[in-house]
């Protein structure tokens, strides 16, 4: 494994799973219950606002009653511990990392405790419940969203992202199927940059051949585990 200098860890719904958030594409997943196209893309919500806020304003509930993990509060030992750089860039639009205690949180699909005027740009903390005719508290205008990254638009941090995958020793990716671009390709990327990728997963992801290491099992299981092998390293 190459220096464990500065970490970049990519995580997805997995890794919140056992903190009873749903993930998207496991058997009974969010995208079972719910056509991608109507919940998660720009046009999902023109068409109807109210349907794409009741989805958000559920899962903004559900996020809200969670509690973090121990994979979450792994990470946070690890940022807290580690000698190099530990930058966390989550798929994720929950806040369990935040509130494990994670710093450098990079939420490259945005938050759902955060809201957006599609009108002005303003960002304000979500209420708990959004609706089609909120108005935006800087404008005044009824264009309020959820502040998440649908299909088709540009995730958040990119630069920031690219900025740590160039810089990174190793690359590390927990609890995501490795099916949604650009984060799906971020493991060959680091790679090609000279980064040692480690899979920590349920199972085999899409990608998991392109790691250097892989290991399967339950977040709660093998995030604590590996970091405890970093930290003792
Ligand atoms: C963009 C919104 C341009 C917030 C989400 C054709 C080919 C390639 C790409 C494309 C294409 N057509 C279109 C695209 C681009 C598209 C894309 O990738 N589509 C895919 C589906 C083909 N991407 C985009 O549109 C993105 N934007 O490309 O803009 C651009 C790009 C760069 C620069 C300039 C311009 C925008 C993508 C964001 C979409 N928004 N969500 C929300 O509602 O949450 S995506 C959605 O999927 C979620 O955000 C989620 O985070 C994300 C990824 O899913 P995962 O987190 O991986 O979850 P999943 O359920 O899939 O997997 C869970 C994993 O956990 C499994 O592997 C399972 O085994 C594991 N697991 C389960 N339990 C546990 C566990 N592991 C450990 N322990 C457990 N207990």
């Amino acid at each position: 494994m190459a220096d464990q200098g500065r970490i970049v860890i990519l995580t997805g719904a997995g890794i919140s799973a056992e903190s009873g958030l749903g993930t998207f594409r496991d058997a009974g997943g969010v995208w079972a219950q719910h056509a991608v196209e109507d919940v998660a893309t720009p046009e999902g919500f023109a068409h109807n606002p109210a349907r794409v806020h009741a989805f958000y304003n559920d899962r903004r509930a559900q996020a809200a009653a969670a509690v973090p993990n121990a994979a979450h509060e792994a990470l946070t030992r690890l940022e807290a511990r580690h000698p190099g750089e530990v930058t966390i860039v989550t798929q994720n639009v929950d806040a369990l990392h935040e509130r494990a205690g994670s710093r450098n949180v990079i939420h490259m699909h945005g938050e759902l405790a955060r809201a957006l005027c599609a009108a002005c740009g303003h960002r304000w903390p979500a209420p708990a419940a959004m609706a089609p005719d909120d108005a935006c508290p800087a404008c005044g205008a009824a264009a309020t969203r959820p502040d998440v990254v649908w299909f088709g638009e540009v995730p958040y941090g990119l630069e920031r992202i690219d900025a740590a995958l160039a810089a990174a020793d190793l690359f590390v990716a927990i609890g995501t199927s490795g099916q949604v671009y650009p984060a799906a390709a971020y493991a060959q990327h680091a790679a090609r940059l000279g980064a040692g990728t480690l899979e920590l997963n349920l199972e085999p992801s899409a990608n998991s051949r392109g790691f250097d290491v892989a290991r399967h099992g339950p977040a709660t299981r093998i995030v604590p585990a590996w970091v405890e092998e970093v930290l003792g390293s």
